[in-house]
């Protein structure tokens, strides 16, 4: 049992089989706020600004906000907001604590907290990664839901703004009149053209509650867009217990991740960046080839992978990609998925990295955890790829399946008679669909009707109803792993 905790004075006293910050904490300023510290951001974004300070980029320290609760602040605070970093793969694993965080706070406790700090005159970047429904939005028409009632409450209220956009408002408001130089708002969330989406809803939040501020973001917001690349499953216990025991001090909140990482990003940074560079991310003049790939190959198939995870009782990415009938689907998933990509990302080469990453066996991504708010991913992720495979006339019936995975996924129970866990507000609310009760036709009809995930095209294609219909009904009668294994 450790009793000693990670924090600043700890550090002199810590072994070395980490690596720790080699650089005093005490001059470090803030130059980037992160909306939304979750661990991804703590094993991404924030490893790339530690390797900035330990270079001795001191301007660039980040004030991290939490948009929902208090989990993170009231584990890293007492921790003088270190943390460990954990890097798993190829049954070897790495340690390093990380020093970025200068300060976490949290937007529900303490809104105007959180836009002071945005409006910092030395802060110049605000990164996100608030997750797909973070954005408040009608993703697939780049609107916000104006029903929402956090956007509601923000249109209608200045002092304690609820959402991205009206604290980011509320800090482009007050930054613009104070002088400050603009913020540059970096999306790092799996959406297509990130930068764009952020930056439209942006638009039609001030349309709606200043209109005076529309000309000043459209010309002068940067929002660049990035693609972000790297598996981080939630910490669990086992990561605290085994972390600690190779540090010799507790970490209330250690991250695991694997040793992969890709980040692009545009490079539209008019006031200034961290040299991220040198640590490997890429600066490139159009993202949208490489946000493509990865949303559709890696994403697509995780969703894929979790479906059938969650259908079928296999706990995690790396026990269901075990399945040879799951690797032959995930395989022709992705030999259909290909020809979709741009040109110039070489998709092959990505796939053997994916075979690699998803049989990881030494990181315990559970199926769960992305299945999560699956509805809110289904569009980018399946329905894009799908909808120009079918237009162009080519082969999709893995990609097909996938889609009908995540609908039987949707059901009451698992093929084991247990109860499915589903953490998907937007999709329990919007389509209350029993599905035992009903015909696969049925089921699917009442689907498409879910127009927040389909639009209101799809079910206009008798053709797809009845295509989806009978992949959806192939794995009620053969379950979800003899439904893939027909698959010619
Ligand atoms: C996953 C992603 O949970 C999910 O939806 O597909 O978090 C995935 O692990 C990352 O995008 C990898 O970069």
């Amino acid at each position: 049992m450790v009793n000693i905790q990670l924090s600043n004075a700890a550090l002199a006293r810590m072994s070395t089989v980490a690596t720790l910050p080699d650089y005093d904490r005490s001059e470090i300023t803030p130059g980037i706020v992160h909306l939304g510290i979750g661990a991804f951001h703590r094993a991404h974004q924030a490893v790339f600004v530690d390797d900035c300070l330990r270079r001795g980029e001191k301007g660039w320290g980040i004030v991290a906000a939490s948009m929902r609760n208090s989990d993170t602040r009231d584990a890293l605070a007492p921790q003088d907001n270190l943390y460990t970093y954990c890097e798993r793969g190829g049954r070897t694993e790495t340690l390093r604590v990380v020093g970025s965080i200068i300060e976490i706070v949290v937007c529900p406790e303490d809104p105007q907290l959180l836009i002071e700090r945005l409006c910092d005159p030395r802060v110049r970047i605000v990164t996100l990664t608030v997750t797909e429904k973070g954005y408040l939005a009608d993703l697939s028409a780049r609107s916000l839901l104006l029903d929402h009632p956090d956007i509601m409450h923000d249109l209608a209220n200045d002092e304690a703004p609820r959402s991205i956009h009206g604290v980011l408002l509320s800090a482009i408001k007050r930054r613009r009149a104070e002088g400050a130089v603009p913020l540059t708002l970096v999306s790092c969330d799996n959406l297509p053209s990130n930068g764009k989406v952020l930056k439209a809803l942006l638009v039609q939040f001030a349309t709606l509650k200043d209109a005076d501020l529309v000309a000043y973001i459209a010309d002068h917001v940067s929002c660049p867009c990035a693609m972000v690349d790297r598996i981080v499953p939630a910490t669990t216990d086992a990561d605290r217990t085994n972390v600690a025991a190779r540090l010799g001090v507790a970490d209330a909140w250690p991250v695991v991740a694997e040793p992969y990482f890709r980040w692009v990003i545009e490079d539209r940074f008019p006031h200034g960046r961290p040299a991220f560079e040198v640590s490997g991310v890429e600066f490139v003049a159009d993202v949208e080839p490489y946000e493509h790939m990865k949303l559709r190959m890696l994403n697509g198939a995780h969703t894929a992978i979790a479906a059938i995870g969650q259908i079928t009782g296999l706990a995690t990415v790396a026990d269901v990609y075990a399945e040879p009938r799951v690797k032959r689907f995930i395989d022709r998933y992705w030999l259909e998925v290909e020809p979709t990509l741009s040109a110039g990302v070489n998709g092959g080469e990505y796939v053997s990295g994916l075979r690699e990453r998803f049989a990881n066996p030494d990181l315990q991504h559970f199926a769960v955890q992305i299945a999560s708010d699956a509805s809110q991913k289904v569009p980018q992720r399946i329905l894009a790829p799908l909808g120009e495979l079918i237009e162009n006339g080519k082969e999709h019936s893995a990609v097909l399946m996938a889609l009908a995975l995540w609908v039987r996924s949707c059901g009451a129970k698992s093929e084991l008679g247990e109860p499915m866990v589903i953490r998907d507000p937007a999709f329990k609310e919007g389509t209350p669909v029993d599905q035992d009760s009903l015909s696969s036709d049925e089921v699917i009809t009442r689907f498409l009707d879910f127009t927040r995930v389909f639009g209101t095209n799809w079910r206009e294609s008798p053709k797809f109803v009845a295509a989806l219909a009978a992949a959806y009904n192939t794995i009620r009668t053969h379950g979800a792993l003899g439904a893939i294994d027909l698959i010619d």
